[in-house]
């Protein structure tokens, strides 16, 4: 695909927020009609901006998903919670995602006082629609523009699709004139050897329960194609306690394997190339606390 040329072209930033599982990345994936960004049914699972562009038309979309908006306690929790916010700021267009099924709660209502403070267009998106009365979306509709004057108000589902074509053309008449940022068959700025580090993580997610998840994080040690035109990749998985370092290998090696299998395939399709793929679990106390960890992520270090 060529870029068109001429004065016609348009290009911005549009940020997606909202509460922990939403359906921020799972909208970000319909929008861009690839997989940018990791999904689980758990919450706080996105920890860094992602961004996927998408062509509209003359336009070139910037889609920013961002961690989900909580209250947050731990320095890690923090960092994800300020980069939210940060990836709003700096957007030309601000998205704010609602879980339709949940509606206003408190996590919402909190959200949406310090959205007041974002510059810039906001759009309102009821998500989940295919889970509630059309009653409901209306009625949250119009309690949510009583509040705050939102540019437009849109109904999707993101996991089905519905709804999605209708928004990224609108939005795609909404960001400024100007030339596109990144060349057309570009879908992330993020390097593979991150998105690679993210799938594993993905699988974390789906795999393990309670706060094994939350005190777990995944890099991309090595990446090295080989004369056969397959990648060999060590990752490593760093936990806080030999104990979940335990879970994480499970009985005979089970859990790891498991894990390692199902990112291997998921990689495998992003590089295009077989993927041998090394997993290590390795025990560090307080890498919640540890700088490096969080510039391996793209996150600030928050200093409290
Ligand atoms: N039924 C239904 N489920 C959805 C829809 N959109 C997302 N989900 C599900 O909601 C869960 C959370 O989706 P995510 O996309 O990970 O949510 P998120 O907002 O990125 O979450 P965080 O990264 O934790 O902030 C997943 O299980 C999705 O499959 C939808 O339109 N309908
Ligand atoms: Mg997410």
């Amino acid at each position: 695909m060529a870029e068109p040329s001429g004065e016609d072209t348009r290009c911005g930033f549009v940020a997606l927020i909202g509460a922990p599982n939403a359906g921020k990345s799972t909208l970000i994936n319909a929008l861009v009609g690839s997989k940018v960004s990791i999904v689980s049914h758990k919450v706080q699972t996105t920890r860094m901006l992602v961004r996927g562009i998408a062509i509209e038309g003359s336009a070139q979309l910037i889609f920013v998903d961002t961690p989900g908006i909580f209250a947050p306690k731990r320095r890690l929790d923090r960092a994800m919670v300020t980069t939210a916010w940060s990836g709003a700021h700096d957007a030309d267009l601000t998205v704010l995602l609602i879980d339709a099924r949940k509606g206003f709660d408190d996590e919402n209502d909190a959200i949406m006082n310090k959205l007041a403070e974002v510059g810039g267009k906001k759009i309102l998106l009821l998500n989940k629609i295919d889970l509630v009365e059309k009653e409901t979306l209306l009625g949250l509709t119009k309690s949510a523009n009583e509040r705050m004057p939102f540019a437009a108000t849109f109904m999707v589902s993101a996991l089905n699709g519905n709804g999605v074509a209708d928004l990224k053309t609108w939005l795609a008449g909404q960001v400024p004139a100007g030339p596109w940022h990144y060349p057309p068959d570009q879908i992330s700025d993020a390097p593979l050897r991150q998105l690679a580090a993210e799938i594993t993580r993905e699988k974390l997610f789906a795999r393990l329960h309670q706060e094994l998840p939350y005190q777990s994080t995944v890099e991309t040690d090595s990446w090295k194609q080989l004369k056969d035109g397959s990648i060999r990749i060590e990752q490593t998985i760093y936990v806080e306690r030999e104990s979940q370092r335990k879970i994480v290998l499970g009985k005979g090696g089970q859990t790891i394997k498991a894990i390692g299998a199902e990112a291997r395939k998921d990689i495998g399709e992003l590089a295009e190339a077989p993927v041998h793929l090394f997993l290590f679990v390795k025990v560090r106390e307080g890498w919640g606390d540890d700088p490096e960890r969080y510039r391996e992520m793209g996150l600030e270090f928050p200093k409290e």
